[in-house]
Order: C-alpha cells, then structure tokens, then sequence
C-alpha cells in the first residue's frame, strides 16, 4: 500500500494567488490538490498544515472514500468553504496518486469517459453591448459553442465580469476590497438588449450564458429570465442569493429561462432542496470547494435524479490543478452539461504545467496517469503570496449588497 510519508502547502502567486496541497507517499508517488478559497486563501493553508497534515501522516493513500469521511466527520466542525476546501485538496491529490499508481488518468477510473470532449464556455464581455458582441464573435470565431455575455451597465462605473483586459478577468483586483456601486434598476435595463443584438449577430446555433452574480431578488430575477426567454438562453446563473433555497420558487414560478446556481456551495445539502424540488437546472459546485472529487460526484449522482445537469465553476482562482480534476469528472459523469473555461494567464500555465487541451470548443483532461498537471516548485517560489481581495457592492443610497 502507498503510505502518506509527508504533505505540504505551497503558495504561490503567478499574477494572482494559488494554493496547493503536495502529498507524498512511500512508493515515490506523489499527487497534487488545488486549495484555493479567492480573497481568503491563508485560512484553508493554514487548516492544512496546522490541522489536516499531521493527520495523514502514515495513512494508505489508497483509501479515498475513508479519509475523506475520517476529514469530514472527524472535524466535529462539518462543512463550511475553509473545511470543505481543504478536504477538497487532500481528495483531489489522492485521486491524482491513484491515478498516477495505476497508471491510468483519473477519468478512467472514474468510470471511463461518457463523451469524446468537455463543452465549454468562454466569458465575452465589454464596457457596452457592441464591444460585448464583438468579443463574443471573437469567442464564436474560434470555435467556442458556449458563451457568457456580461456587458457594463449604462450609469454604473464598473460592474461584475467587465475585465480591464477582457481575456484574463480578475475580480480580486486590491489589497483592500475595492467598493462598487450597484443598481438593479439599471442592469434589468441593459440584458435584454445585450441578448437581442447578441442572438443578431452570432445566430442561434451558439449558447448564450449570462452570470447574474447573485444581484437579484428572486421577483426581479423572474422578470429578467422572462424578457430574456425569446433569446433562449443557455442558462441564467446565481440569479440570487442561495443561501434559503426556496427563494427559487419564485424565480422558477415565472419564467423557463434555465436556472445555474451554485459555485460558491461547498456541500451537497446547500444543494438537496434545490435540486429535490427541481428548482434548477444546473448545478455549479466545484471540485476544489465543494469537497473534492469524491463529494462532487455525489452531488452529481443525486442531481441526475432529478434531471439536473452540472455545471461547474471554472474560473481562474480555480487552479490548472482544479481545472484538471473538473475536467475528468466531467468527461466521466453522465449528466454533465457545461464546464466554465477562463483561460489561466501564460506565467500561471508556466508553473502548473498541464496536459488537458482546447479545440472547437471543447477539452479534454488528456491521458497522462493521474490528473495531468504539475507543479514547477521553484517557479512557484518565485511569486510571493500577495493579498488580494474580492470587491464589495454598495447601492446608490450607501447600504451594502450583494457583490
Ligand atoms: O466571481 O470566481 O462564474 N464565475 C464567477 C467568478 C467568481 C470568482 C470569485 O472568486 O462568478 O468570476
Ligand atoms: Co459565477
């Protein structure tokens, strides 16, 4: 049996932070796992090596599904985004030395691959609708046949998903949280027409994907999804916030624009009556915080009950090594719909070089034992860890929102 000889955390900040987990075991196998929580990436280091570390230590390696529970409930402290990605790290980096041992990628003994390719969806945006538009021809030009549209919103300086340089989109932009202003009132003004001028000039054979980034009250966000249904979107994401299920209800009551949520869950019961009252249709949890591969496969199993596809979060706080394991679990899950894809900058591929690739709109995690992702140690020692933070959202009139 592989034993668990030693584990560390390495942090690195190629252009934005990334926290990883390295396990090591006696069959000079080692596996990697992504930990990164964006804005709070020291906390789940720290639970890491002070608290989860010391605990593996001598373990067989090969007891995925037992060390996960051991985690879990060991903790007395279930659940929470901290615990659950730290547990998702250690998870994700026995996967990667199964993997690695025997000799297969992941995926295969995931089941073996359901689909020859990963769709994905790439993220067009601009400060008004035709830079939007444009961008989205861009994406559609080469090959992408998923696309998110956010576009600036008329009388708001600045809002969610609108990057300075439109490729590489960083939302934990200072080392204080930068404040934004947000109206509801305007961005419901400015929707409809991004999809009307966008359905003219991209056509019908593409899907057009919108991130609401939780804004809405549930009323609002079935209006929206109501004008927005002659474009037929693909899906509208985080309408509101999820933390009572049943607001969704009300979203679901009016309209039958799809419905994606989740990418900040960290567990299958921030899910259960979501998905149980099929008050959606996608569900975006993520291998890196919602407890690795082995939880997000039982949130994905539960979902196909329910006809529920995934969905999941891939944005570039999740790591190439989280990207890797989101990609196995996608090509092996049978009710897979779409996987996020944000393009990692060339100084973060330079240090978790990887062997999973993009053509027509499509990935697939390749065929290396394991996940297929390294880390290049002393590159990544190079970039010191930064502080950075997610930005906060205030209304016209002061009071804090939702961001
Ligand atoms: O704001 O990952 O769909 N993607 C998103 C992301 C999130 C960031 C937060 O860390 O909503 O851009
Ligand atoms: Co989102």
């Amino acid at each position: 049996m592989p034993r668990i000889t030693s584990a560390k955390v390495i942090v690195t900040c190629p252009g934005r932070n990334f926290v990883t987990l390295k396990i090591e075991t006696d069959d000079d196998v080692y596996g990697l796992g992504d930990a990164t929580l964006n804005g709070r990436e020291l906390s789940v280091a720290s639970y890491l090596t002070d608290h989860v570390i010391p605990c593996l230590i001598g373990r067989d390696a090969h007891r995925i599904e037992d060390i996960w529970q051991y985690l879990y409930k060991g903790a007395y402290w279930r659940r929470g985004p901290v615990t659950m990605s730290a547990i998702a790290a250690v998870d994700t980096a026995l996967w990667d030395i199964k993997g690695k041992i025997a000799g297969l990628p992941v995926y295969q003994l995931l089941g073996g691959a359901c689909r020859d390719g990963v769709m994905v969806y790439g993220h067009a945006n601009g400060k008004t609708i035709e830079e939007t538009v444009e961008n989205a021809l861009h994406y559609q030009q080469q090959g992408y046949k998923a696309i998110r549209l956010q576009s600036g919103v008329p009388g708001l300086a600045s809002t969610y998903g609108v990057s300075k340089d439109r490729y590489f989109y960083e939302p934990a932009d200072a080392d204080l949280p930068t404040e934004n202003l947000w109206s509801s009132e305007k961005y419901l003004r400015s929707v409809p027409p991004l999809f009307e001028k966008a359905r003219e000039a991209l056509g019908w054979d593409v899907h057009l994907l919108h991130d609401i980034h939780h804004r809405l009250t549930p009323i609002e966000a079935g209006r929206l999804g109501k004008d927005l249904e002659p474009y037929r979107p693909f899906w509208l994401e985080d309408a509101t916030p999820a933390e009572n299920q049943a607001n969704f209800r009300l979203i679901r009551q009016h309209t039958t624009s799809p419905l994606a949520v989740g990418e900040i869950f960290n567990s299958i019961w921030d899910c259960k009556q979501l998905i149980e009252e099929q008050l959606i249709d996608y569900i975006r949890a993520t291998v890196v915080h919602a407890g690795g591969i082995t939880h997000l496969r039982r949130i994905a199993g539960f979902a196909d009950l329910y006809n529920v596809r995934t969905g999941c979060h891939g944005a570039t706080d999740l790591s190439p090594i989280c990207m890797a394991a989101a990609l196995h679990f996608d090509l092996s899950v049978s009710n897979f719909g779409v996987q996020e894809y944000m393009r990692h900058t060339a100084e973060t591929d330079a240090v978790f070089p990887h062997a999973y690739s993009f053509a027509d709109g499509m990935m697939h995690p390749g065929d290396a034992p394991g996940l297929g992702v390294e880390i290049d140690e002393d590159l990544a020692a190079k970039y010191e860890y930064k502080r950075a933070y997610l930005p906060v959202n205030r209304l016209e009139d002061g009071s804090m929102w939702h961001w």
